[in-house]
């Protein structure tokens, strides 16, 4: 089986070395000639342990964009904000029997890339794995995890078995799921509860612990605002589930707050821009939802950084 990996960023690397790992075809995507120029001069992906004892390289195959080899199985791993742009260089090469899975976290680029492509098979995942770059091109898997799967078109199709097979035989520790929008609206909210409120206070995930009224609020408005949404069961239990998050992830940095760190762009616009726009639709009561918003956008705004 051949596989593009569109995005050779944190996850991307984690993909195609362990795709590569296990002789399957792999290529890169590149974003334009200087990427390709500075891959080249690398000994290819790497990919280390999460103590970087070990590493190991893979001689991965790179191309740009405009390639005309058709794609089989692509994985999109940019950033939401980038998936459109992306996918939208690279739609011409799918064909009627490709399958894109789609790693962006948040909600809405899925939706966005699932109307452009309405004859390619789009395989949404959520991803609770861990990966940071130690350099372009060189992956440290940080954490171990799961890949929730789900095609986002509900129309039933049985799993697709041979990808799935590969994913495991690659130690990618996939799950199929009939269901993926759940996993997702669950993790968004997840996502809405403590992301924001790291960045706010510019701590741990586990020192929100102080700020307990103003999550169980927050929870309480989310839990109403998925089941508005037609998704009853993502709403199940939310507010003990975000405490079981923050106690297990407590010294973490949340993703959202490592960027800001970073001075990198956020992907709010996936995470609460998406929740709030929902709210709005659906004339949602969630003040406490869009308070956390503008907050947000004033902190990364004062931070020099984008508020979408
Ligand atoms: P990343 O920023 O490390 O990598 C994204 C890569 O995509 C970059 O190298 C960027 O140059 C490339 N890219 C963007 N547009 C492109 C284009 N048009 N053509 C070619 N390349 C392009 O991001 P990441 O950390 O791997 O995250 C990817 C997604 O997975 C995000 O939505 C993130 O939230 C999610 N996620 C990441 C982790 C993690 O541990 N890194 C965990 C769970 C979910
Ligand atoms: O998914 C996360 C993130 O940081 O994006 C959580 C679960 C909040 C862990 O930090």
């Amino acid at each position: 089986m051949s596989w593009h990996i569109l995005g050779a960023g944190s996850l991307g690397c984690l993909w195609a070395a362990r795709l590569a790992a296990q002789q399957h075809c792999v290529h890169l995507i590149l974003r334009n000639a200087k990427a390709l120029a500075r891959y080249q001069q690398t000994p290819g992906v790497g990919l280390s342990d999460a103590q970087r004892q070990h590493t190991t390289y893979y001689p991965i195959r790179a191309q740009l964009a405009p390639d005309p080899q058709p794609i089989q199985h692509l994985l999109l791993a940019c950033k939401a904000y980038d998936a459109q742009a992306a996918i939208a260089q690279v739609a011409h090469r799918l064909t009627r029997d490709s399958q894109v899975i789609l790693l962006q976290n948040g909600l809405g680029s899925q939706q966005v890339i699932q109307q452009l492509l309405p004859n390619t098979r789009c395989l949404a995942a959520s991803s609770t794995e861990g990966a940071y770059l130690a350099e372009p091109f060189h992956s440290v898997f940080a954490g171990q995890g799961q890949v929730w799967l789900g095609d986002l078109d509900s129309s039933a199709q049985p799993p697709p078995e041979a990808l799935l097979e590969q994913c495991t035989a690659a130690s990618i520790p996939c799950v199929w799921t009939s269901d993926i929008l759940t996993q997702l609206w669950r993790k968004l909210a997840i996502n809405c509860a403590i992301n924001p409120l790291t960045v706010i206070y510019n701590c741990q995930n586990g020192e929100l612990s102080r700020y307990s009224t103003q999550i169980n609020a927050l929870c309480d408005e989310l839990q109403l605002l998925l089941c508005r949404s037609g998704q009853p069961e993502a709403a199940q239990g939310l507010q003990h589930l975000v405490w079981s998050v923050i106690e297990k992830t407590a010294a973490n940095s949340s993703s959202m707050r490592q960027d800001v760190l970073h001075q990198r762009r956020t992907e709010i616009s996936y995470i609460t821009g998406f929740a709030c726009t929902q709210s709005l639709q659906l004339r949602g009561d969630t003040p406490i939802l869009h308070a956390l918003q503008t907050q947000l956008q004033e902190v990364l705004q004062a931070q020099g950084l984008p508020t979408i």
